[in-house]
């Protein structure tokens, strides 16, 4: 059953930390259930790279594609509605393919490089994208500086990550991971602004340790979150991730993949976690902590579920909030 909240929470102002394909759904729900306006989503910048010149953020076009309703709902990333006629040229060439992007998507890249080498922060521009495209929440990318995560492989070599993600398709096992190019930044003024000014803040289904992890690493993002109302959405469902590696992840550091894994991973910043319907028997052996746990249906196939979802996370921080 669809959970129910009072209309005045449709007021609520959500800041939700995000990654690609997991994090997009849940905020396309969000986007949907709230106010116009009232959604901020932070998204990941750890996967940016630069690729024929061109600066690509995987995490960031995902979001915004998905909240345009203009996403590739097959591969969970890029546009749909593609045509891939630059790529297959590129082939015939023999330039790198390991990386696609379709011909819509490239257009974005070529003028969001325009706009960079005009010295706009990325910022700027995804505010800019947001305008044209019609979405109505805020989308602001982690920070404006090169942020890379790097992996570090049991043979002992530094990947970034789109060689290990896409390139080398997270088949080697990793050793370490590196956040933010091992050096310190500071969450930007926005990004903290919209954490301290959020009702709610909620952590997506995005991988924890390469999608949401570089947020937190940001100096004085965890500051905020352990002052405020946070609800996480486990990505992890009867120990495998729908998509994308982080159950391998959990595995490759040592750590079996579990939605009880997720809740320890983001302890000290969580007030709520809602994990999978799949996942109740497997929780009632839980330890007890002070968060509040949730089953609800995470796997979202179509908008019905995301909203569903959406209402269940704020439903839940609601609830959290009349219970202090
Ligand atoms: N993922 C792939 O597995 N293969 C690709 O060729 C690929 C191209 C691509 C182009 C633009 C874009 O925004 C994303 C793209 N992705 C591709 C997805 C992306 O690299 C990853 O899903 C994220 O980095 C992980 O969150």
């Amino acid at each position: 059953m669809t959970p129910k909240f009072d209309a005045a929470f449709r007021n609520f102002k959500v800041t939700a930390l995000a990654g690609g394909v997991g994090g997009a759904k849940l905020l396309v729900g969000l986007d949907e259930v709230l106010q116009p306006g009232r959604l901020t989503a932070i998204v990941n910048t750890g996967d940016d790279f630069t690729h024929f010149g061109l600066h690509i953020s995987p995490d960031l076009d995902s979001v915004c594609y998905a909240l345009a309703g203009l996403a590739d709902l097959v591969h969970g990333w890029g546009r749909k509605d593609e045509s891939w006629q630059v790529l297959e040229e590129l082939r015939r060439m023999g330039a790198p393919d390991w990386f696609a992007l379709g011909d819509r998507d490239l257009a974005w890249h070529l003028e969001r490089q325009r706009l960079l080498n005009e010295g706009k922060t990325l910022t700027e521009i995804t505010a800019h994208f947001c305008e044209i495209f019609g979405i109505h929440s805020h989308v602001l990318p982690m920070c404006d500086e090169p942020a890379p995560t790097l992996i570090k492989t049991k043979e002992g070599a530094w990947l970034g990550f789109q060689d290990y993600f896409v390139r080398l398709k997270c088949q080697p096992e990793i050793a370490e991971i590196a956040l933010l190019g091992n050096r310190a930044i500071a969450g930007s003024e926005l990004v903290i602004q919209a954490l301290q000014e959020a009702d709610l803040i909620v952590i997506a289904p995005s991988n924890p340790w390469v999608s949401i992890d570089p947020i937190l690493a940001l100096e004085g993002v965890r500051d905020v979150l352990q002052q405020k109302l946070v609800v996480a959405v486990s990505p992890i469902i009867k120990g495998s991730a729908l998509k994308g590696p982080a159950a391998k992840m959990f595995n490759d550091l040592g750590i079996k993949p579990s939605a009880q894994a997720v809740r320890q991973h983001y302890e000290g910043i969580l007030d709520g976690f809602i994990f999978d319907n799949l996942d109740l028997e497997d929780a009632e052996k839980w330890q007890a902590s002070a968060i509040i746990t949730e089953p609800f249906q995470t796997i979202m196939t179509d908008d019905a579920d995301k909203i569903a979802l959406a209402r269940a996370v704020i439903s839940l921080g609601v609830r959290i909030l009349q219970g202090r």
